[in-house]
């Protein structure tokens, strides 16, 4: 049994894998290399050599359990022929939702429109390097996916100010949404991938009497849908005020919890498998500070099944040896 489903279905607590959401990206020079070349991340994200190779890349440096594809949560945008640009020093910028168009698109067009994304993840997970590890295939969840496609680029500045005006556009992309995102998840299933991670970024921004409609109800469409597959699903509502409730409601076979949270807290509320936590921020100071900090984690979720992991992506500016350290510790542990 590989090491993410040893802790999700068979709970143990015994062993603590690692991986670390963004592993695949910014801070390796290898990496920025390949990306130098290849201005165009669209195109980057579409090219099935470079992108399984940037997958290998931190599993060839460090002993990390588990490989995620180099794709990005926005390529589904992409792949309902809504325009998606990265601009350097901005993110990532969307075009206009033509909503006739996108309701007549079918399922093979859109599969052709990815293919390279599967054929990626078939090419890691054939790999010698994830040989009895795992290949994470993930998605966006359907409320962050909305929020990048209507406000047309990061909320971290603002949400459109009219982002809810249109209830009638909203509940059409949601089912859209929801039906393509059930077929990404299957294509990359069918192609190797062996967990599947809901990224829901910016399940924050929500207020409390908005959840049921735009997470609960989508997101446990999708959890169910993914345990038909019997593959394990790990939901990241990052900034959500009630994780306990979420989980309740949504049944993730496991949870991923932002650096926000109180490990010790979430350890009373929660039954499942949880991962992550450590402030990524973390691994910009030093060896000392990241150890105790890292231990704290494994110390708190001793006797819980616990899959190590940050609380959110790993910065860009952070050097590879801190990683190095940070799994080295956690595998020694
Ligand atoms: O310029 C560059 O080199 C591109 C930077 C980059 C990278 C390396 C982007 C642009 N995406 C990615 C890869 C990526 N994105 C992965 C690959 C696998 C890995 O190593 O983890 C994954 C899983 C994602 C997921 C993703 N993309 C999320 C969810 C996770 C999270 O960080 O909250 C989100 C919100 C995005 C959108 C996105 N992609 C890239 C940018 C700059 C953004 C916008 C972020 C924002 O709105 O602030």
């Amino acid at each position: 049994m590989t090491p993410l489903h040893q802790v999700i279905i068979n709970k143990d607590t015994k062993i603590n894998p690692i991986w670390i959401m963004r592993q695949a990206g910014r801070y390796l020079p290898e990496f920025r290399e390949i990306r130098k070349l290849n201005p165009d991340f669209i195109n980057l994200c579409l090219n099935e050599n470079l992108s399984s190779e940037i997958t290998l890349q931190p599993l060839k440096r460090f002993n990390l359990d588990a490989a995620i594809i180099f794709s990005d949560i926005l390529m589904l945008p992409y792949g309902l022929n809504q325009k998606v640009e990265f601009k350097k020093n901005f993110g990532p910028m969307l075009g206009n939702i033509n909503i006739s168009e996108m309701s007549k698109l079918d399922e093979i067009d859109f599969t052709k429109n990815l293919y390279p994304v599967y054929k990626a993840i078939n090419k890691v997970s054939a790999n010698n390097l994830t040989k009895g590890k795992n290949t994470i295939g993930f998605v966006g969840a359907p409320w962050t996916l909305l929020v990048y496609m209507i406000n047309q680029q990061s909320p971290k500045k603002n949400l459109k100010e009219n982002f809810f005006k249109d209830d009638f556009l909203i509940n059409r992309i949601l089912l859209i949404l929801e039906k393509f995102l059930k077929l990404h998840i299957k294509n990359q299933i069918n192609n190797g991938a062996n967990v599947i991670q809901i990224f829901d970024s910016w399940a924050g921004l929500l207020e409390e009497k908005d959840l049921p409609n735009y997470i609960y109800t989508p997101t446990l469409s999708l959890v169910n849908y993914v345990k038909t597959l019997n593959v394990p699903v790990i939901c990241f509502p990052r900034e959500i005020k009630n994780y306990k409730e979420y989980c309740e409601i949504v049944k993730p076979d496991a949870v991923s919890i932002d650096y926000n949270i109180d490990p010790k807290k979430i350890l009373n509320d929660i039954r499942i498998p949880i991962q992550g936590g450590l402030d990524p921020k973390i691994l910009l100071t030093d060896k000392e500070t990241l150890k105790k900090e890292a231990l704290k984690y494994l110390e708190i979720f001793n006797d819980h099944p616990y899959i190590f992991n940050l609380g959110h992506g790993v910065l860009p500016e952070t050097n590879p040896d801190m990683v190095e350290y940070l799994v080295d510790t956690v595998k020694n542990y």
